[in-house]
C-alpha cells in the first residue's frame, strides 16, 4: 500500500489511483484497508499540464480535466496501440451508470465475507472506477488483477499490483 512515484510523467492510457473524496470512497477505503479509494484513465495531457480523465463514477462515468498530482500514476510501459486503444474504449463508458453491488462487496470483504453472485459483475455495463481501469487493460493483454473479476478489483488491489510490480 506505498506506491512510489512512477518514473516517468503521466501519459494517455495510465491509470491513476486517488484518495477520492466523499463518504463513498471513504468506505471503499476502509473496506479495503487502503489508502486509494478512486481509480482514472487518463484519456490525454492537455497543453496546460492537467490530465483528462475518464473516471466511474455514482452518478455515471465521465470525463473531466484533473491536475496530474491528484493520482499517482502507474507507469506501464504500453505500446502506441494499447495505450490509443485503452483510451478509446474507455471513452466508450463515458456515460455508463455505476456498479454498486460491487461497492457492496468492498464492504463485505471488510467483515471476511463474501456477495454471492456477483461473478457476473454486469459485465462491462456498469462499472466502478477500479473496474473500468481492469477492463481496458485486459483487451490489451495486460491483466492487472489475474483471476479476479474486474467488478472485485478495488483500487487497493490496483496499488498492490503496481507496488508488486516495482519491487521486481
Ligand atoms: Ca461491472
Amino acid at each position: 500500500m506505498t506506491s512510489t512515484r512512477p518514473a516517468r510523467p503521466p501519459r494517455a492510457g495510465d491509470f491513476g489511483l486517488a484518495k477520492g473524496g466523499g463518504a463513498l470512497m471513504a468506505v471503499v477505503r476502509f473496506g479495503t484497508f487502503s489508502r486509494y479509494g478512486h481509480a482514472a484513465i487518463c484519456e490525454a495531457i492537455d497543453a496546460g499540464g492537467r490530465a483528462w480523465v475518464i473516471e466511474p463514477m455514482p452518478t455515471g462515468c465521465r470525463r473531466r480535466l484533473a491536475d496530474l498530482g491528484e493520482f499517482v500514476w502507474s507507469d506501464v510501459d504500453l505500446t502506441a496501440s494499447q495505450a490509443e486503444q485503452i483510451v478509446d474504449y474507455a471513452r466508450t463508458t463515458i456515460g455508463l451508470r455505476y456498479d454498486w453491488p460491487s461497492i457492496l462487496g468492498f464492504v463485505a470483504r471488510f467483515w471476511g465475507a463474501k456477495i454471492r453472485g456477483r461473478s457476473g459483475d454486469h459485465a462491462d455495463q456498469k462499472l466502478i472506477c477500479s473496474e473500468l481501469v481492469v477492463w481496458a487493460y485486459r483487451r490489451v493483454g495486460v491483466d492487472l488483477c489475474p483471476g479476479k473479476a474486474p467488478g472485485d478489483v478495488s483500487p487497493g488491489d490496483l496499488d498492490q499490483w503496481l507496488d508488486d510490480r516495482r519491487r521486481v
